[in-house]
């Protein structure tokens, strides 16, 4: 049978497919073909291989796309963006180039509070716009699929509203998103020393949101002055009762067992990490948690990077995202935050593709659709214009995409 559309020619082909069983643990395992060519029917992945192609895959009608020899790899996912929000947070910048610290610019009611003010002011279309603008340059980088949190509204109509610009988003442009409702992002002024009044308030805004099907999960800001463990706990496990799946914002600033919760939740992903102890990266490993890993704010704000070589030598698989935020990463490119992954994380060319394929594919649950190259899957490619991988990681700062191509169809091309 013929396909709709055959790239060929393809120099290196990672197609992020695990191999090797036996070594399970590793986050190189994944296949990589060489001089290859992949075949798109309907939108998924219809045929794949080395060498060449049968001519039974092409007819009259079949677009063919030469690669010239580059590297194509699955479409991106940046599996933790906090993409819809109003404002930006620019005269912060200075301020912790003067000294204050993220934590006391949200306590004198800047930070996530200065977002959730403009968030609030904002309407429904002008997030809308606003995220649009992000998309197309998350698309343009290559990304086919993200993940977006509510969090910037705190009372129930703004989480709402956040999370229906999400379902907006998601039929009006061609990346995929994923929704996760964060309505425990901070505390807000009017709860300041009734927290336990606010945790009850998130508590109660779960059943709506599940019940208009606006977030697949729930997620929570677990740190030492917002969230404890404790409270932490009783808002996810209120939201598994209710059919949410998990992630936790787990030892961002400071150690506080975050990342030991995620491993008794069993979430499907612990986001941040940077001071994570040992015994939370066992109870990772120990509960096949995907730890997500943001090197991007530990750049911007100056942080420890997380511990990932520790992390891969206990077992841990990794993904990496952008943490895309106007306070922490105010950026939508996750080819720096790989090329960050290169040289701050000391991980290999490979385990980085793994950690923005088929990781962030399972760190989203969606593991079985997206993530990889293979026969079935939702035909989401990118193509470099570069011929060797390491290329891409070493060259810094810029965009490397020539094209992608998304469900099947080519939405960016240079
Ligand atoms: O707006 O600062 N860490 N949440 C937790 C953020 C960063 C986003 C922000
Ligand atoms: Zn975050």
């Amino acid at each position: 049978m013929a396909s709709d559309l055959l790239v060929y020619n393809i120099g290196v082909l990672i197609t992020s497919k695990e191999i090797d069983i036996i070594n399970k643990t590793s986050m190189e395992n994944i296949e990589v073909l060489n001089n290859a060519y992949v075949a798109i029917k309907n939108g998924h992945i219809f045929s794949l291989g080395e060498g060449d192609y049968d001519s039974s895959l092409i007819e009259s009608n079949t677009i063919l796309i030469d690669a010239e020899k580059n590297v194509v790899i699955p479409g991106l996912i940046d599996s933790h963006t906090h993409l819809v929000h109003g404002g930006s947070r620019e005269n912060e910048m200075f301020l912790k180039a003067k000294g204050a610290t993220y934590m006391e610019i949200l306590n004198a009611g800047g930070g996530i509070l200065s977002t959730v003010k403009a968030t609030k002011e904002a309407t429904k279309e002008e997030l809308v716009e606003k995220a649009k603008i992000s998309l197309k340059k998350m698309l343009a980088f290559g990304v086919t699929t993200i993940e977006s949190k509510s969090g910037y509204g705190l009372d129930l109509e703004t989480e709402i509203k956040q999370l229906e610009v999400n379902q907006i988003l998601d039929k009006e442009q061609p990346i995929d998103i994923v929704s996760t409702f964060m309505g425990a992002h901070a505390i807000p002024k009017e709860y300041k020393g009734k927290e336990e009044a606010f945790i009850k308030n998130v508590i109660q805004m779960l059943p709506e949101i599940k019940a208009k099907n606006l977030a697949e999960f729930c997620d929570i800001f677990c740190e030492h002055g917002i969230f404890s463990v404790d409270q932490s706990r009783e808002v996810l496990k209120a939201a598994k009762k209710l059919g949410f799946k998990l992630k936790i914002h787990a030892d961002e600033i400071e150690s506080i067992r975050g990342a030991e919760l995620a491993g008794e939740l069993e979430t499907t992903s612990s986001e941040h990490l940077m001071a994570v102890s040992d015994e939370g990266i066992i109870a990772l490993k120990n509960s096949e948690v995907i730890a997500n890993i943001l090197p991007g704010t530990s750049f911007y704000l100056k942080k420890e990077y997380a511990p990932v070589r520790k992390m891969i030598d206990y077992g841990v698989q990794i993904a990496l995202s952008t943490d895309y935020n106007p306070g922490s990463c105010p950026t939508e490119n996750l080819q720096l935050i790989m090329q960050i992954a290169a040289l701050y994380l000391n991980m290999s060319p490979i385990e980085i593709i793994k950690a923005v394929t088929i990781n962030g594919a399972k760190s989203l649950n969606k593991e079985k659709q997206i993530g990889s190259i293979e026969i079935g899957k939702k035909a989401d490619l990118v193509m470099f214009n570069s011929k060797s991988l390491e290329y891409i990681l070493y060259h810094f700062g810029i965009n490397h995409t020539k094209m992608v191509i998304k469900n099947g169809e080519i939405v960016y091309y240079i």
